[in-house]
Parts: structure tokens; C-alpha cells; sequence
């Protein structure tokens, strides 16, 4: 079947031929990698639009070339719109990327060498937080913290952000930054004690809430817009937008950050994706939606309690948000996240290895492997189908060697995906 979306496309035989191919993967394999999700056929169709070819370097009332008097009401459209959602005095919405976001805020109120607090990535955090890979260790000092240690009592669950850590590298490195939020990390993150903390060595706080802003605008996480000087993220994870990133900030900061971004970072501002992250923007201030991250978020708990019926660990013993962590080596002490990741492709089930805090495995090769609901939810999979996945998850995995099983489960779920199709959903 080829998708709706690539008839426009008559003349490129290759490029609709690999459409078509992807259309394929998405709607007959299951999308649990926990950064993703399926937008809306109307965020697509405005990512996919004429503002494609307008080029509007600057900001609204302010640009470098003439012609911008539509997209400057998208981009204030876009900018109120998310102002309304979460709150705060000023939005970004230009950057390309959650990435490119978190850069934009260091290079808005950092000087290159300042110190700054944030997760260490084999802990949950981002490159970005300042990791060796990454350019912003290199522009900035980064000290980092981590989480409790392993405690596999239900009562005192471990692998928690130890806040007694933030606090003693606060004291001890004085960071002018602090910045909270993680990308492998299935806990709510509590922004009041980052805010505390913050104050009692006079720094700033960034919340990089990238994963999680969907969950805060359908009101299933904490905001921490109230605690946080900024706050970056991502709009095409739980809030379903399209790919791209975006700011909020506190008044002070507001031209600190427009000028980090524009002329600092970036070049032309891609005008389709902020029509979309607009559209976005809408649909996520409906009631429906919190319906919707409501149900992300019981999905995930079912999701990881069958999971660890199955035999596996859940890092910090649980899940309160849109993804599970999985530590694999209590499922079968020789599964690596690598060959877990590489089997479950074989069987139509898309996931991502990733390190586990204190794994002993490289990151390339790793302990753990990271699953989330906020795309399977999209296309209607509830508590039950969740179960199901679980179980499957784990047929394919003992029975790696075995290509029938495989293929068994690999035929599974291509029945439940043609129940749930993402695409088909949207249009009901
Ligand atoms: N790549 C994103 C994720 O998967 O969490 C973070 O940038």
C-alpha cells in the first residue's frame, strides 16, 4: 500500500517508491522508540506547505526580507498559542531542534568556560547536557549529577535523581547554570527542588522538559514554567508536532535568547514547521488531548508491569511517564540492548538500546533498552494491546535463534497493527 501523503509526488519514481516502503514500516511494525510519535495529517499537510519557500530571517515585525507579512502573523500565531499552553512571558519557536535549543539557551546567558549543573547522559541525560561528544563541553564547563543507587525494594526504589548530589556539586562548583531534564529517565521530574537548589547558589534554571512537554501541556506532568528561568523542548515527541524544537523564558531573557537563536545559531527560520508547530500547539490545548497523555501514561505502567511479569527489570522499579527503562540483564544476563534492539527489528517491534545507569556495557553495545507509548497510543493501543506487546517482546527474545518464532511474532504484530493503524485512526 502506498500512503496518501506522497500523490504529489508523480515525478520521482525512487522517492515514492521509498514512501512507500516507509509507509510500510510505520503502519505494520509497532513505534516504540520513546522520542517518537505520528502527528496529525494537518501538522503534516502545514510542514508540507508553500511557506516552504519564504524566506523570513529575523522575527515578526523585524525581518531581513521584505514579503513576510502572512508569516509573520503564523509565527506570533505560533508564538500566543504556546504562550497559552504552558504559560511564560516569551516564546522562541525558530529552533530546528531540541539540540539546537539547548545551545541557544547556553549561548544566550552563558560566556564560554562558565560552569553548569547538569544530568550525565549514561545517567538520563541529553548530549547536550554536556556530554564529551558534545560541542557544549567544549564551549562550557560542565559538571554533572546523576542518580541514587540501585535499591530493588518497591518501597525505596532507587535510580532515582539524587537531589542530595545536585545540591552537593551546586555547593561545591557554584554553576551558573542549572539545567534539569533527561532523555532516558521513566520518573516524574519534580522542578521545585531544581528551583531551590538554583537559588541557594544563585544560579539560573533550565528545564529541558523534550521528552516530556506533551505530558505538561495535557496537564499529566508538572509545568516548570513557574520554576524555571527557561525551558526548552522538542514538539514532535508527546506533543505530536512536527520535528523541532522550541523556548520559553522569563521577560529578562527574552532577547538574549531571540538573539542566541537568530542571528546566533541559525540562519532562516523554517516557516512550514512553525505553521505546524502551531497547528500542534491547537491541538494539544484541546480537552482530547489530555485525554490522550492521560492514556500514555497508563499505558506506559501496564506496559512496564507486564514487562517486568516477563522477567525484566524496570530501572527505578517503575514508570510515571511515557517510557520504560529497561535493564536486560535480569531478563537473560547475555542479552546486550544491541542484539535486543536488532532481534525485536527482525520481529516488527522498533525500539532503542541504551545505556542504563552504571552499565558496564559501551554505549554502542549496552544493558538496557528504552520503550515508549506515545506512539502506539496515537494509534489507539490501550492497556491490553500493551500487555500484548509485552508478550510478544519477550517470545521474540527468548526465541531469538529460532527464525518460526520470530516469524510468528513478527506476523503478530502485524495483525494488531492493521487494528491500529495510526494513520487510519486520524481519520475517524
Ligand atoms: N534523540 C532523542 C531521544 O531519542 O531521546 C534525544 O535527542
Amino acid at each position: 500500500m502506498s500512503s496518501p501523503f506522497d500523490a504529489f509526488i508523480t515525478n520521482d519514481d525512487e522517492i515514492v517508491d521509498l514512501l512507500a516502503q516507509e509507509w510500510t514500516r510505520q503502519t505494520s511494525t509497532l513505534q516504540l522508540i520513546a522520542s517518537e510519535n505520528f502527528a496529525s495529517p494537518a501538522v503534516m499537510a502545514a510542514t508540507g506547505s508553500i511557506l516552504t519557500n519564504k524566506y523570513a530571517e529575523g522575527y515578526p515585525g523585524r525581518r531581513y526580507y521584505g514579503g513576510n507579512q502572512v508569516v509573520d502573523e503564523i509565527e506570533d500565531l505560533a508564538r500566543r498559542r504556546l504562550i497559552g499552553l504552558f504559560g511564560a512571558d516569551h516564546a522562541n519557536v525558530q529552533s530546528h531542534s531540541g539540540a539546537n535549543a539547548n545551545v541557544a539557551v547556553y549561548q544566550a546567558l552563558l560566556q564560554p568556560g562558565d560552569t553548569v549543573l547538569a544530568m550525565r547522559l549514561d545517567q538520563g541525560g541529553h548530549l547536550t547536557h554536556g556530554s564529551p561528544a558534545s560541542m557544549t563541553s567544549k564551549a562550557w564547563n560542565f559538571v554533572s549529577y546523576g542518580v541514587t543507587p540501585r535499591n530493588d525494594d518497591p518501597a525505596t526504589p532507587g535510580e532515582m535523581i539524587d537531589f542530595d548530589n545536585v545540591r552537593a556539586m551546586a555547593l561545591e562548583h557554584r554553576p551558573k547554570l542549572i539545567v534539569a531534564g533527561a532523555t532516558a529517565y521513566a520518573r516524574r521530574i519534580d522542578p521545585a527542588p531544581f528551583r531551590e537548589i538554583a537559588d541557594e547558589v544563585g544560579a539560573m534554571l533550565m528545564f529541558d522538559s523534550a521528552h516530556v512537554a506533551g505530558l505538561i501541556a495535557g496537564g499529566s506532568h508538572p509545568n516548570p514554567v513557574p520554576y524555571a528561568d527557561v525551558v526548552t523542548f522538542t514538539t514532535h515527541k508527546t506533543l505530536r508536532g512536527p520535528r523541532g524544537g522550541a523556548i520559553l523564558c522569563r521577560s529578562d531573557y527574552a532577547k538574549a535568547i531571540d538573539m542566541a537563536v537568530f542571528p546566533g545559531q541559525q540562519g532562516g527560520p523554517l516557516e512550514h514547521a512553525i505553521a505546524a508547530k502551531a497547528v500542534a500547539f491547537k491541538e494539544a490545548s484541546l480537552p482530547s488531548f489530555s485525554v490522550y497523555t492521560d492514556q500514555i501514561v497508563a499505558n506506559a505502567k501496564a506496559f512496564g508491569a507486564a514487562l517486568a511479569e516477563e522477567g525484566f527489570r524496570m530501572v527505578s522499579g517503575g514508570t510515571e511517564n511515557h517510557m520504560v527503562l529497561l535493564d536486560l540483564r535480569e531478563f537473560d544476563a547475555e542479552l546486550t540492548g544491541k542484539v535486543a534492539q536488532e532481534v525485536l527489528d527482525r520481529a516488527g517491534i522498533t525500539t532503542n538500546r541504551n545505556t542504563i545507569p552504571d552499565d558496564p556495557r559501551s554505549p554502542f553495545i549496552t544493558s538496557g533498552l528504552r520503550v515508549g507509548t506515545a506512539a502506539e497510543t496515537t494509534a489507539g493501543l490501550k492497556q491490553d494491546e500493551f500487555a500484548l506487546v509485552a508478550a510478544l517482546m519477550a517470545r521474540a527474545l527468548r526465541g531469538r535463534e529460532d527464525d518460526v518464532v520470530i516469524a510468528q511474532v513478527r506476523a503478530e504484530v502485524g495483525e494488531l497493527c492493521s487494528t491500529f493503524n495510526p494513520y487510519v485512526t486520524f481519520t475517524k
